[in-house]
């Protein structure tokens, strides 16, 4: 039988309080556990109707504050850790499963397919949907990347969503990721690139199921609403850059079916107001740390400072920024966070106007034919074309 969890801050308790009671009405499901943030709104309303819906359903429901497990910003890694740690220490449940707090598009289904792959024995299920191609810009650009360009013989760079919150973690899975130092002190928004690095890391077997209906959610407007998600997401993945990742683990991907023409059509982000981010917040330290990059990427950027420039940002260019981010950011320095948010800022608006304009079905391909590429230059070097 299987806990289910719902990380939650800040949350509409109605949207956490329908998906709790679909986890409930769930036969594989025999409790379901809400970590909160902080006793914000929805920590006190979700906790005020427990008692009811433990009575409707005769399954457990409870209501915890997050503990403080990491050592970097208190955040939905110690929320998720909380849960794990709640699962291992207080239950014997075979199962633990994550979902967001905010999915309005959240049904039984969910819960299904991805008991039905832990039956085939795969330890780790992960869910997958479709995305607008100018969406998941953090996931395309920092974290595949990343993983392409650091781990190319795993299978971490073939993980279609690897900051997908929404899981199935098998016992012994829960406990060799809780049992991680790395995945412990992992308390922010990084904890994603960590559950994720760390299945692989442990050899764990993976299956990652697709879920048509996607995932509708509360979204973001500019992209500053990404900046925190973007710096830490990045810091995480750089703190693995030495840490060695096995080759050949079990990885299976369902097939993908059709796009909806809606999603297919929903812009990602409000690009005029992104435009602007590009000449706000600059200081000369900024300036002055340019250097360390290729002689075009300094020339653009510095020239952004008067008017947008991005055309430069194409894919080989990224990749050389990459590299010079992974050996010189510090996560506690300002100018530098301040930069990376340009810097990749820069990147997706020029993915946005030579790719993404093209339209969905060439931007999809585009994106995973580039994490080829990232690939392949990690094993075998330079740009071919
Ligand atoms: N417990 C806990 N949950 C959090 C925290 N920050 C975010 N969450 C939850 O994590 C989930 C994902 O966050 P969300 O803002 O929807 O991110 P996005 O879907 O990636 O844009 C949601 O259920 C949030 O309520 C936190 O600090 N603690
Ligand atoms: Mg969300």
């Amino acid at each position: 039988m299987s806990l289910v969890v719902f990380p939650f801050k800040e949350e509409d308790p109605e949207v956490l309080l329908r998906n709790v009671e679909v986890a409930l009405e769930h036969p594989r499901v025999s409790e379901v556990l809400c970590v909160g943030a902080s006793e914000d709104r929805c920590f006190e309303v979700t906790s005020a109707e427990a008692p009811s819906l433990v009575r409707r359903y005769g399954k457990p429901v409870k209501v915890i504050l997050q503990e403080r497990l990491g050592e970097l910003r208190p955040g939905k890694g110690d929320g998720m850790n909380t849960a794990l740690k709640y699962l291992l220490e207080e239950t014997d449940h075979d199962r633990v499963h994550f979902y967001d707090a905010d999915i309005v598009s959240f049904s039984a289904e969910w819960i299904t397919k991805a008991e039905e792959a832990a039956d085939e024995g795969y330890q780790v299920v992960r869910h997958y949907f479709p995305r607008s191609s100018t969406d998941a810009m953090i996931t395309w650009m920092i974290t595949r990347t990343g993983f392409s360009l650091l781990w190319p013989r795993s299978v971490l760079p073939w993980i279609e969503q690897p900051l997908g919150g929404e899981l199935l973690l098998s016992r012994e899975a829960a406990e060799r990721l809780f049992s991680d130092p790395r995945v412990r002190r992992q308390s922010d928004w990084g904890i994603d690139t960590l559950y994720t690095f760390s299945m692989v890391a442990h050899r764990l077997s993976i299956s990652e199921i697709y879920m048509d209906v996607g995932k509708l959610h509360k979204l973001y407007g500019a992209l500053t609403d990404l900046k925190t998600m973007l710096i830490e997401c990045f810091s995480a993945l750089r703190s693995l850059k030495h840490e060695h990742v096995p080759e050949g683990t079990v990885h299976h991907i369902e097939y993908p079916g059709p796009v909806r023409q809606e999603m297919k059509e929903k812009v990602g982000y409000d690009f005029e107001r992104t435009l602007l981010l590009l000449r706000k917040g600059w200081t000369e330290r900024q300036a002055d740390l340019l250097s360390l990059f290729p002689a075009r990427v300094r020339e653009g950027m510095l020239a952004s400072r008067e008017y947008p420039r991005f055309a430069f940002m194409d894919e080989e260019t990224w990749a050389e920024v990459y590299a010079v981010l992974l050996a010189h950011f510090d996560s506690g320095d300002d100018d530098w966070k301040e930069l990376l948010f340009k810097l990749w800022i820069t990147r997706v608006l020029q993915y946005t106007t030579t790719v993404a304009l093209r339209g969905y079905d060439y931007a999809m391909h585009y994106l995973h034919q580039m994490v080829a590429r990232y690939v392949h230059r990690a094993l075998v070097g330079g740009s071919t074309v």
